[in-house]
């Protein structure tokens, strides 16, 4: 475990199953793991997919401050995915639980397994308009833009709140 404590934000998805329940069960699983607090939670949103045809998501972000290096946190997402019962098929297909790293403190890291800032979060309003109600300052250092600022560059229409949420 680091000394230190960093900042990550996190972005969750699914589209099979009880998406709702299965991300609050998620979000509240991470809470309780060693080594993570959880900081901020955004509301669910009803998200059009991206990529193959499929139904649609359930998206939201959230913000922990970790005592693990990037790896470690990949590594404890995956399980957890797993714990939900996450099968890996397609690319972009559908899932029960997706869990990605967003942001690490304002590390850049690109190695084939392991990505941050996330190549694809600057373009996609499933991830900005969750993650903008709470970070709206941060910086994604690769574009040195602020999410708030990344946000308005993209179609949020397909991005709708969940009023359960
Ligand atoms: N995740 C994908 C592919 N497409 N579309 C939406 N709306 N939300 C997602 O989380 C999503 C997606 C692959 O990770
Ligand atoms: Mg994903
Ligand atoms: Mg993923």
């Amino acid at each position: 475990m680091l000394a230190k404590v960093v900042r990550s934000a996190l972005a969750l998805g699914s589209n099979i199953g009880d998406s709702v329940a299965i991300l609050a069960a998620a979000t509240l699983e991470l809470s309780e793991i060693p080594g993570i607090e959880l900081e901020a939670k955004s509301s669910w949103y009803r998200t059009k997919a991206v990529g193959p045809p499929q139904p649609d998501y359930i998206n939201g972000c959230v913000i922990v401050q970790v005592k693990m290096s990037p790896q470690e946190l990949l590594d404890t997402l995956l399980a957890i995915e797993q714990k939900f019962g996450r099968v890996r098929r397609e690319r972009w297909g559908a899932r029960s639980l997706d869990l990605d790293i967003l942001l690490y403190d304002d590390l850049i890291i690109d190695t084939p397994n392991l990505q941050i800032p996330h190549p694809r979060m600057h373009q996609r309003a499933f991830v900005l308009v969750p993650l903008v109600e709470i970070t709206p300052d941060w910086i994604e250092p690769v574009s040195g833009l602020a999410i708030k600022e990344l946000v308005k560059k993209v179609d949020c229409s397909d991005v709708h709140l969940l009023k359960s949420s």
